[in-house]
């Protein structure tokens, strides 16, 4: 059966969705503190803090001399990197019935097949090298399992097991690749989103498989992830996530399955005596209505949320949203944006980063942008700039790394 795609949204594909079940995601802090002070020790500190008042100069040789940790600099290196779930999930959520679901599961599993991640997660993985970030916010860092043959999904809306047995894992393909040319991240932080499970019919004939020609079932969880580059003098200490409240309800061949979403943070500071910071990274709502991303990005900054702090906050993520005139976002998609921006967050990105329907058109272009680095207070912008838009990097299949470009901002902190 064809099903035609359907723009949804301006980023169609950031959405969850393929499954029966939508399991509780727990958060799995792998990794947490980091490189410790470097030569200098407090004292040295102290003194590069006040030898900064007396001017750049004064601040460089101290640098040098005493924090080759970069303790006593305020500079930061931050991304955000949406790096593509694989398919997009449309199709299921167009199927009216079972059989639909089904059969539109086969249309993403074999997508996700085709989009490839093992050779996307080439150029991903030189990106964030070449970045140089010292705190990278990822989102869409899919975990796919299989379950062959299909025992009909997982609950709660499935009746069968839950599949286990791993297909894709986004985040070990990428630290892999990272390790293999020598980026040094580590895992600060991962929670799983959106979870569910459908049958699915693999080969698009139900002369094959089970009920309705179901082949498999396949599961998704969704991820966002915070890296945090190995000995560049950013020290990580206490992490925290929490799933919003308000969630999307998609609806799957007549099964309503809760789209569950969140943010993840962690508190940083450079060096041992640097500026502290608090980093947050999010993937706000794709689909249905925009007032649901717009309370998931009230959340952020309600009491409670990770943005309320008196702490200097760098938030990144994938928004969804942004204004008018600079990011080509209109109408209620501009909500969420504008309410980050009155509660006092600051644009520190860059634009274009969003979004190629298509991983092998090479003639695609970036034209609006979602993925942000906001900052309170406002932190000066050194540089920021768009990744993922160089034809050159592209796959040897000619994939793009990801439908999304990254955003790299490098960012100065307020000493304090
Ligand atoms: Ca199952
Ligand atoms: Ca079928
Ligand atoms: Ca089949």
């Amino acid at each position: 059966m064809q099903f035609t795609r359907r723009a949804v949204h301006p980023c169609a594909c950031a959405a969850p969705l393929l499954a029966v079940a939508a399991l509780l995601a727990l958060s799995v802090p792998v990794a947490a503190e980091g490189a410790n002070a470097g030569a200098g020790g407090n004292a040295g500190n102290q003194a590069c803090l006040v030898q900064q008042n007396a001017g750049r100069d004064a601040n460089a040789a101290c640098d040098q001399e005493q924090n080759p940790d970069r303790t006593g600099r305020s500079d930061i290196t931050v991304m955000t990197r949406n790096v593509y779930l694989g398919a997009d999930l449309g199709p299921a959520l167009e199927a009216s019935t079972l059989p639909e679901a089904i059969d539109a599961a086969g249309v993403i599993w074999r997508e996700v097949h085709r989009t490839n991640f093992p050779e996307r997660a080439v150029p991903l993985a030189r990106e964030l090298k070449r970045s140089r970030a010292d705190l990278i916010g990822l989102q869409e860092v899919a975990l796919w399992r299989q379950q062959i043959p299909s025992d009909l999904g997982a609950p709660p809306s499935g009746v069968g097991r839950p599949a286990t047995q791993v297909r894709y894992d986004f985040l070990a393909l990428l630290q892999r690749e990272l390790r293999r040319i020598g980026a040094n991240y580590r895992v600060v932080k991962v929670q799983n989103e959106f979870d569910a499970e459908l049958p699915v019919d693999r080969d698009g004939s139900d002369a094959t498989g089970t009920l309705f020609g179901a082949d498999l079932d396949a599961r998704l969880t969704m991820r966002d992830v915070i890296l945090a580059k190995q000995g560049g003098g950013v020290t990580t200490g206490a992490t925290d996530g929490a799933h919003f409240k308000t969630r999307f309800v998609a609806t799957v061949g007549g099964v309503p399955i809760p789209a569950d979403r969140g943010w993840i943070s962690t508190e940083a500071r450079i060096g041992t005596g640097g500026p502290r910071f608090r980093f947050v990274n999010t993937h706000l709502e794709a689909f249905g209505d925009p007032r649901i991303r717009e309370a998931q990005a009230r959340e952020l900054f309600a009491p409670g949320g990770p943005l309320r702090t008196r702490k200097q906050r760098v938030l990144v993520g994938d928004l969804n949203s942004g204004t008018a005139a600079r990011h080509n976002i209109h109408g209620r998609d501009r909500l969420a944006y504008r309410a980050l921006l009155g509660f006092g967050m600051t644009d520190n990105g860059a634009i274009h980063s969003c979004c190629y329907s298509n991983l092998f058109d090479p003639s695609e272009v970036f034209d609006h942008t979602v993925d942000h680095v906001m900052t309170k207070p406002p932190l000066r912008t050194r540089r920021a700039y768009i990744t993922g838009d160089d034809r050159s990097q592209r796959t040897p299949s000619g994939l793009w790394p990801s439908d999304h470009g990254g955003v790299v901002s490098e960012l100065q902190l307020r000493q304090r």
